[in-house]
């Protein structure tokens, strides 16, 4: 199961309907995704305050999380990495990839990935992108990768990315 986690207007909604739109709608906030070979279950939760409180619920069955950032809305950042944080440094998510989005890249003057690294504090302390072989490492599975999802670009790469550290 993937977990698209996130602020409220992130693009969690419009990156599931992005993914699936050849698919039929089974539920209305999950869908069976195909990754590669992988077939998953994608959950979408709300990401307004009161609804990030059911997150944890999912956190028991979960293989991947992506995390969703609006690149746009630096104001925001804060309260983002502060989500960000939290699912990071819990103990239930210990072991799982994470794929961070920096969304809406077609907006001018939103964060670049160099920015986006700064707020977040993510400088030089993330996996790596490419094929980065992390058996026996104790390393933190987790990437940046900037996208549009309107445009369609961006996310590909991170999917590819997340895929190879789903067991
Ligand atoms: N410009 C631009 N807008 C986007 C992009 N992705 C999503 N949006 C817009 O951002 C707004 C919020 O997107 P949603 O997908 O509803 O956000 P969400 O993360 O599901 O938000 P909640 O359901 O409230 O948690 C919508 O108006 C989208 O059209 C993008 O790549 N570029
Ligand atoms: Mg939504």
């Amino acid at each position: 199961m993937i977990l698209f986690l996130g602020l409220d207007n992130a693009g969690k909604t419009t990156l599931l309907h992005r993914l699936v739109q050849h698919h039929p709608t089974q539920y209305p906030t999950s869908e069976e995704l195909s990754i590669g070979k992988i077939k998953f279950k994608a959950f979408d939760l709300g990401g307004h305050q009161i609804a990030r409180r059911v997150w944890k619920d999912y956190y028991a069955k979960v293989d991947a999380v992506v995390y969703l950032v609006d690149a746009y809305d630096k104001e925001r950042f804060a309260e983002s990495k502060k989500e960000l944080d939290a699912l990071l440094s819990d103990e239930a998510l210990a072991d799982v990839p994470f794929l961070i989005l920096g969304n809406k890249i077609d907006i001018p003057y939103g964060a670049s990935e160099d920015e986006l690294r700064y707020h977040f504090c993510l400088t030089g302390i993330t996996t790596g992108k490419g094929k980065v072989n992390l058996v026996d490492s104790n390393v933190r599975t987790f990437e940046v990768f900037m996208c549009s999802i309107v445009r369609k670009m961006g996310y590909g790469d991170g999917f590819e990315w997340v895929s190879q550290y789903i067991k």
